[in-house]
C-alpha cells in the first residue's frame, strides 16, 4: 500500500479492501454512528463533529491491534522494556494513528463524503501536552520507534489532568492559562478499572521479627492513594504491533467522607479527594530545571511505585514468587532523567520488604534491571532532595538510600585504598561521590543526590549526543566514570520520521518517494542518502523549492491569523522555536535582528533593494517562575512591533512571536522553515532534537558547535552549516577572563538603544541589559557578548548563500539526505542492542489487515 500519499491522493488507493469491495460506505456509516450514539448528534456538520466521530471509529481499529499484540506478547513472554518518564509529549493522535495503521485511504474518502477534509478534522484535536520540551517529546518518539521495530515495551508515566500551560500574549507579555485538555473525553485512552495499585506516603517504619528469625521493616504510611491505570495504545508503522503507554491517575482511597459531610463539615468531606487528585493534577512547567517542591517528589514516587508494582505483579503471575533471579531476563527499566530515580529505592523495597529477598540478592537484581539517561549538564537541574523532605514523605526509602550509600562508600573506601592512600584525600573523594551529601549553600542541610543514586543503582548510564556523553564522562560524573568506564555510553537522540516528515510534510514525502522509487525510507531513513546525487539537479531543485513554497504559504496564513499581517513569502523564513532559556540564547537572536534593522534603516531605498528579505519567527514558552525568560519574550514582541510597523524596512524584515508553541504548531512551522537557529552556548544544550526535525525537512541550520548540531554537521557536510562561536573546551577559560572582555562597538550601540527606550519598556528591559553587561561581576554567563560578532558574520553568510538559490537548494537537499542517522529508529535499535538486550517480537498479521 502507498502510505505516504497525500490525503488528496488517498481516494485512489482507498476504498478497495482485500475482497475488492469498497470499505468506505462502512467507514462513513461508522463515523456517523459514533457521533450519533456517543454524542447524541445526528449530523456531521463541523470539523469537531467529524473529529469525534472519526477518532472514536479509529479507536476500535487501534484497540483490535492492541489486543492482538498483547495476546501475542503474553503467549511469547519476551523480555520487556519499561520506559519510565515523568513526561510524554504526545501531541495529537488522529493523523498519526490513521497513517501508522495504513487507514488513511478509507478515512480520507469517508470524510470527503461527509463534506469534511481530513486535515481540518485533524486540527480539531487538542494536543496531549504531558511534557515540557525535548525530554518529553523524545519519550514520545521513542514509543513510536519501539512499536515500529516490534520491540516489546511500554511507557509508564502520569496522566496529568492539566498538561503544559497554554501560552497567550497580553500586551506582548506571556500569560499562562490552564490546559484543560480532557473536557470532551479522550478517545485515545482506555481506562483499566481492574488495574489499580496503592501508593503510600509518610508514616513510620517499624521492625518486626518473622518466624524464621529474620528482621523485617514494616512501613505504615500515613496517607494512601490509588493509582488508576489508563492505557494509551501506540501503533507502530507498517507492522501489526501496537504497544502501550500506561499513565496513572491518582484517586482517593475512599470516594467521600460521608461522616464529615453529615456532620456539616463539607470542606473536610472533600479533603482526601483533593489531596489525592492534586498528585496527578498538573505537570510542572519547568524544562531543564527541577522544582524543589514536595508535590513534585510525590508525583515522582507515585508513578514509579505504581509502575513497579504493576510490572512485578505481572511477573509473579507468570513466573511465581520464587524466581526473582529471572527478573533481569524479563524486564529492563530505562529512567528518563532523574525524575524516576526513586525507582532504585522502590525496587529494593519491593524485593526486600514485600517479597522477602535478602539485601544482596535484591541489589544484584535491581542494578541489573535499571538504566539511567542523563539529559542535561546544567548543575542546577540535577535533582537533589533534602534528607528531611525525603525522610518525612518516604521514610522507608530514606532508610534504604542510607543503607545503599553505606555499602557504596565502604566499597569505595576499599577500592580507592591504593589510589589514594592518604586518609584525608580518600575521605574527600568519598565525600564528593557520596549519594547523601551536604548542601554546599547551606551546611546545615543534607541532600540526596538523585543522579548519583541513579549512577550507582544502574547498569548503564548514557548521554544523548556525542559531545554531551563526553561531558557526562569527563565532567559531571568523572569520578564515577574513572571507576566504571564501561557503564557509560552515548546514545545520540533521534526523532520519528513518521510524524516529523512523512505525516507533517506529505508533499515533501511524496517528492522523496517519487525520486527514490519507493517509500521504504520511512522506516529505513539511511536510504535518504541517495538524494545526495540529485542535490544539484536543477529540475529536482525546482520541485523541492515548490514544496517549500507551499509550506511557507501555509505558515504565512498562520501568521496572518495570529497577527493580522501579510508577509512576503519570497523572504527567507528564519525560525527559532524551543523553550525560552538563557542558555538557548533567543536574546542573542533578537540582538542580531535589532542590528539588521538598524543596518536597513541606514541604507538608502536603492541600497535596500539589494537586501535579502527575512521573516523571523520566534516561539516558545517561559517557565512561569522564570523571570528572565519572560522578559526575553517581551523583548521579542516589543522589537517586533517597532520593526513590523516601520514603512522603511517592513518589506525587508519582520519579527513575529508565535504564541503557544507546541507539538502541533511545530508540525506546521518546521516544514516551512528555511533557516533554523540552534545557538546555545557551546557545551550547554545536551542534544537538541528540533535541529534534527528541521534538517529532515530540508532546513538549513545556523548554530554553535554544540549538542547534536555537531553530528548533523558531520552528516550533512560542515561546509553546508552556518557554524559560529566559541567551542565548549574554551568556555571555562573565557568565563574566568570575563573581567577583561572588550565588547563589540555594535553590541554597545544596541545595548544603549534598549536602555534608552527604543523599544519602550525601559525599566522592564533593564535587568536583561544588566544580565549580559557588567562583566566585572561575572555577568553574561552564557557568553552572548563573546559570540556576538561571529554570529553577525554567520548571518551575513546566510544572506549571501540565500542570494544563490541553486546553492541554497543544494544545501537544503543535503540536509534531508544527511538526516538518516537522526531517526529514533536508529537510536532505539542502539538502546535495544547495547543497553536493553531486547529483541523484536512481532505479532502475526491481522486477518485481511493492511500489514
Ligand atoms: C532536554 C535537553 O535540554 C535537550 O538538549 C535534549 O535534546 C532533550 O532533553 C532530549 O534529550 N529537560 N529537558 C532536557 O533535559 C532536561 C533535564
Amino acid at each position: 500500500a502507498l502510505r505516504v500519499s497525500a490525503v488528496a491522493e488517498a481516494d485512489k488507493t482507498a476504498a478497495i479492501n482485500k475482497s475488492g469491495t469498497s470499505s468506505v460506505p462502512a467507514t462513513t456509516k461508522d463515523i456517523e454512528n459514533k457521533l450519533r450514539y456517543l454524542f447524541g448528534r445526528n449530523e456531521v456538520s463541523t470539523p469537531n463533529d467529524a473529529y469525534q466521530g472519526t477518532a472514536w471509529s479509529v479507536r476500535e481499529r487501534l484497540i483490535d491491534a492492541f489486543n492482538k499484540t498483547h495476546e501475542h506478547w503474553k503467549k511469547e513472554d519476551p523480555k520487556f522494556i519499561y520506559y519510565l518518564s515523568a513526561e510524554f509529549l504526545m501531541g495529537r493522535s488522529l493523523t498519526n494513528t490513521v497513517f501508522n495503521l495504513g487507514l488513511q485511504g478509507d478515512y480520507a474518502t469517508a470524510l470527503k463524503e461527509l463534506g469534511q477534509k481530513m486535515e481540518q478534522v485533524a486540527e480539531a484535536e487538542r494536543d496531549a501536552a504531558l511534557g515540557n520540551g525535548g525530554l518529553g517529546r523524545l519519550a514520545a518518539c521513542f514509543l513510536d520507534s519501539m512499536a515500529t521495530l516490534d520491540l516489546p515495551g511500554w511507557g509508564y508515566g502520569i496522566r496529568y489532568k492539566y498538561g503544559m500551560f497554554k501560552q497567550a500574549l497580553k500586551d506582548g507579555y506571556q500569560q499562562e492559562l490552564p490546559d484543560i485538555w480532557l473536557t470532551s473525553g479522550n478517545p485515545w485512552e482506555v481506562r483499566r478499572d481492574d488495574v489499580r495499585h496503592m501508593v503510600g506516603f509518610g508514616g513510620r517504619v517499624e521492625r518486626r521479627r518473622e518466624a524464621g528469625g529474620r528482621e523485617v521493616a514494616v512501613w505504615t504510611p500515613a496517607e494512601q492513594v490509588i493509582a488508576q491505570a489508563y492505557d494509551n495504545p501506540i501503533p507502530g508503522y507498517s507492522t501489526p504491533t501496537t504497544s502501550n503507554l500506561r499513565l496513572w491517575d491518582a484517586l482517593p482511597l475512599s470516594e467521600f467522607d460521608l461522616a464529615a459531610f453529615n456532620a456539616g463539615d463539607y470542606d473536610r468531606a472533600m479533603l482526601a479527594r483533593e489531596r489525592a487528585e492534586a498528585i496527578s493534577a498538573v505537570l510542572y512547567p519547568n524544562d531543564s530545571t527541577p522544582e524543589g517542591k514536595e508535590l513534585r517528589l510525590k508525583q515522582q514516587y507515585f508513578f514509579v511505585c505504581a509502575s513497579l508494582q504493576d510490572v512485578l505483579s505481572r511477573f509473579k503471575a507468570t513466573h511465581g514468587s520464587a524466581r526473582w533471579d529471572l527478573l533481569p531476563s524479563k524486564a529492563v527499566f530505562q529512567l528518563n532523567d532523574t525524575h524516576p530515580t526513586i525507582a532504585v529505592a522502590e525496587l529494593m523495597r519491593l524485593l526486600v520488604d514485600v517479597e522477602g529477598l535478602e539485601w544482596d540478592e535484591a541489589w544484584g537484581i535491581t542494578t541489573k534491571c535499571l538504566n539511567y539517561t542523563n539529559h542535561t549538564v546544567m548543575p542546577e537541574a540535577l535533582e537533589k532532595w533534602p534528607v528531611k523532605v525525603m525522610a518525612k514523605m518516604l521514610p522507608r526509602h530514606m532508610e534504604i538510600i542510607e543503607v545503599i550509600n553505606e555499602g557504596w562508600t565502604q566499597w569505595l573506601s576499599a577500592h580507592l585504598a591504593s589510589e589514594l592512600p592518604a586518609p584525608e584525600e580518600r575521605a574527600k573523594r568519598i565525600a564528593a561521590m557520596s549519594i547523601i551529601h551536604e548542601n554546599p549553600w547551606n551546611k546545615e542541610e543534607m541532600l540526596v543526590n538523585m543522579a548519583y543514586l541513579a549512577v550507582v543503582g544502574s547498569s548503564a548510564v548514557n548521554g544523548v549526543a556525542a559531545i554531551h556523553s563526553n561531558i557526562v564522562k569527563d565532567e559531571i560524573f568523572n569520578d564515577f566514570y574513572k571507576i566504571f568506564p564501561s557503564k557509560f555510553q552515548n546514545k545520540t537522540n533521534g526523532v520519528t520520521p513518521r510524524r516529523w516528515l512523512a505525516w507533517c510534510n506529505p508533499e515533501l514525502a511524496d517528492l522523496i518517494t517519487q525520486q527514490l522509487g519507493s517509500d521504504a525510507w520511512i522506516n529505513d531513513t539511511e536510504q535518504l542518502t541517495a538524494l545526495r546525487t540529485h542535490a544539484s539537479d536543477p529540475a529536482f531543485q525546482q520541485r523541492w523549492a515548490a514544496v517549500k513554497s507551499a509550506k511557507k504559504e501555509r505558515l504565512a496564513g498562520l501568521i496572518k491569523r495570529v497577527w493580522g499581517e501579510e508577509v512576503n513569502t519570497a523572504a527567507l523564513f528564519d525560525i527559532q522555536i524551543k523553550r525560552i532559556h538563557e542558555y538557548k540564547r533567543q536574546y542573542l537572536n533578537v540582538l542580531s535582528i535589532i542590528w539588521r534593522y538598524k543596518q536597513l534603516k541606514r541604507m538608502s531605498p536603492q541600497q535596500r533593494l539589494q537586501a535579502v528579505p527575512r521573516v523571523c519567527v520566534i516561539g516558545g514558552k517561559a517557565a512561569s517562575a522564570y523571570d528572565m525568560a519572560k522578559r526575553i519574550i517581551r523583548l521579542v514582541t516589543a522589537v517586533g512591533s517597532v520593526i513590523n510597523a516601520d514603512p522603511d524596512t517592513r518589506d525587508y524584515l519582520r519579527l513575529y512571536f508565535l504564541p503557544d508553541y507546541n507539538v502541533s504548531l511545530a508540525e506546521t512551522i518546521i516544514p516551512a522553515a528555511e533557516l533554523s537557529q540552534h545557538i546555545s552556548t557551546a557545551g550547554t544544550e545536551a542534544s537538541g532534537t528540533s535541529n534534527m526535525k528541521f534538517a529532515l525537512n530540508g532546513c538549513l541550520i545556523i548554530g554553535t558547535w554544540d549538542g547534536a548540531n555537531i553530528e548533523i554537521a558531520e552528516e550533512t557536510g560542515v561546509e553546508n552549516v552556518f557554524v559560529f562561536g566559541v567551542r565548549a573546551e574554551d568556555i571555562n577559560g573565557l568565563r574566568k577572563e570575563r573581567k577583561n572582555f572588550k565588547t563589540d562597538p555594535r553590541w554597545d550601540e544596541i545595548m544603549r538603544d534598549i536602555e534608552g527606550g527604543m523599544f519602550g519598556d525601559k525599566e522592564y528591559f533593564k535587568p536583561l541589559v544588566d544580565s549580559v553587561n557588567n562583566m566585572k561581576v561575572g555577568n553574561d554567563w552564557f557568553l552572548l557578548a563573546n559570540d556576538f560578532a561571529a554570529y553577525l558574520d554567520a548571518q551575513q553568510q546566510v544572506d549571501e548563500c540565500y542570494r544563490d538559490q541553486a546553492e541554497w537548494l543544494r544545501r537544503s537537499i543535503m540536509y534531508t539526505a544527511g538526516s538518516g542517522k537522526f531517526s529514533s529508529d536508529r537510536t532505539i535499535r542502539q538502546y535495544a542492542e547495547d543497553i536493553w538486550h531486547v529483541g523484536p517480537c512481532r505479532p502475526p498479521p491481522a486477518a485481511g489487515g493492511q500489514q
